[in-house]
């Protein structure tokens, strides 16, 4: 059975938080217009937060009762109707519906045709006339009103005086909420008093606080599987180069650091969208640290060394021209060779450090990532889904990453690194970067490293 679509109206003067608050419930980061303009949301515009792929909550973003005190006064003048309700219906029909009091009009009618309102409040603003008389207006739609405290944070927040006017005027259900991060618990208790307010309600707005944790423990997953398919095939790449063919070895060095790079990068694009993020919302640019705020690169040691990323000047000074490069791309240290007459799966034992290891095997390089870089590619896509899972879908700045998160990452990962991945190291069929069919065991071991990359992601 369909559970019927319950409205919700937001409501509240331009600048309040109402199209970000928006954004973040219904975990839509492209939902109307966000700017520090005012009037920028002109219409009545909707979304809906989806449960099981059906719509169960919609919010209608409102441009607000700009002129409250001026319809408040119309409507105490204009009616002799002791019943408010029957007062703002009338008022809706009338001519000063289509004229004086068009844009309030259009947000009234929004607001009686809902379930309930959330009233958005940006608490650094003073409890105001116009306020007061948009919450008198709004109680006389005898709809449910659940004031939001927007801005809460900050220096100049009002939060108690905004909470004792509200409950002077019994709104006791009053919520702080910030629309740029993402707070599964603030959400629970939104809802929850939602539920409380509208007893018709009450069941399917248990399912959608159901789901809110399914769906984290959802995107948990999708992220730890993502990051799981990519270390994958970067643990399990190993090209081989002829030895003794100095420019051809630089060459695959080179490729090898495109190839992680473009690889990395794919993880996070995906993860982005699984989230619900736009593709800018991670700007690897933006971990560039002070020293080259011109260059939209992030390749570069300072944005490295910003990363928590060791570089030691004799990794540096020793490296050739095309090994320096590599080392500048996203941290990767490339290990070249083997012991000689070893197979390939000693090569993973060999633990870089970040130093150019040429040894013999049969004849042949190899080249791939070193442990340390696979590990730090790790903890960063790791920080990374973090980020996303703490961020609110109306945040506007990129995702920084944690720098602290991402080295405690990297240890928890060096302490016990994966054993599936030292398997992926002697497994080359496992790497779709070969350009090879892939064994039909990767889909085990993915899933088992998911299930570890999933356990680091709950627990930090
Ligand atoms: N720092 C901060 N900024 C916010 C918060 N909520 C909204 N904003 C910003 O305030 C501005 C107006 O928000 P918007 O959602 O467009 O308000 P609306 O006009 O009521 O729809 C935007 O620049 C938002 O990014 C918040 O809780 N904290
Ligand atoms: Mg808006």
């Amino acid at each position: 059975m369909t559970a019927p679509l319950i409205k919700v109206a937001m409501v509240g003067h331009t600048n309040t938080g109402k199209t970000s608050l928006l954004r973040t419930l219904t975990r839509d980061a492209y939902f109307g217009e966000i700017a520090n303009r005012a009037s920028t949301t002109r219409h009545v515009e909707g979304a809906a937060l989806m449960v099981d792929g059906q719509p169960m909550v919609a919010f209608y973003d409102t441009p607000g009762l700009e002129d409250s005190i001026g319809l408040l006064e119309h409507l105490e003048r204009c009616s002799a109707l002791d019943d408010w309700v029957a007062r703002i219906e009338q008022f809706l029909h009338s001519e000063d519906a289509q004229q004086a009091f068009i844009q309030e009009a259009k947000s009234l009618r929004q607001v009686v045709a809902c379930d309930l309102i959330l009233y958005v409040i940006d608490v650094r603003e003073q409890v105001l006339g116009k306020y007061r008389d948009e919450l008198t207006l709004l109680i006389r739609t005898a709809r449910p009103v659940i004031p939001l405290l927007n801005f809460i944070n900050s220096p100049d927040a009002r939060s108690e005086q905004w909470r004792q006017h509200l409950i002077r005027l019994g709104l006791h259900a009053s919520l702080g909420f910030n629309p740029l991060v993402s707070d599964a618990e603030a959400e629970r208790r939104l809802f929850e008093k939602m539920q409380a307010l509208n007893d018709m309600l009450y069941a399917p707005l248990g399912r959608v606080i159901a789901d809110l944790d399914q769906q984290r423990r959802r995107l948990r997953r999708v992220a730890a599987d993502l990051i799981a398919d990519l270390l994958l095939d970067i643990a399990a790449y190993a090209p081989l180069v002829a030895k003794n063919n100095p420019a051809a070895l630089q060459e695959l060095q080179a490729q090898l650091a495109t190839q992680v790079q473009e690889r990395e990068w794919r993880c996070a694009c995906e993860m982005l969208k699984v989230f619900g993020f736009r593709a800018d919302d991670y700007t690897p640019a933006d971990l560039l640290i002070d020293t080259a705020p011109d260059d939209h690169s992030w390749l570069t040691l300072a944005s490295l060394k910003h990363l928590g990323i060791k570089s030691s000047s004799g990794m540096a000074a020793g490296a050739s021209a095309g090994l320096a490069a590599d080392l500048l791309v996203g941290g990767l240290s490339l290990g070249i060779g083997t012991a000689t007459g070893a197979t390939l799966g000693a090569l993973y034992k060999l633990r870089d450090q970040g130093g150019l290891m040429v040894q013999n095997l049969r004849g042949h390089a190899a080249v791939y990532i070193g442990n340390d870089s696979l590990y730090q590619l790790a903890a960063r896509q790791l920080t990374l889904a973090n980020g996303l899972l703490l961020r609110g879908h109306a945040a506007l700045q990129p995702v920084q990453l944690d720098v602290a998160l991402l080295e405690h990452y990297r240890q928890r990962i060096e302490q016990a690194p994966p054993a599936v991945l030292d398997q992926a190291r002697v497994t080359p069929s496992w790497s779709s970067l070969a350009n090879q069919p892939l064994a039909g065991e990767r889909e085990a071991a993915r899933e088992q490293l998911t299930t570890v990359l999933e356990t680091l992601l709950e627990t930090d």
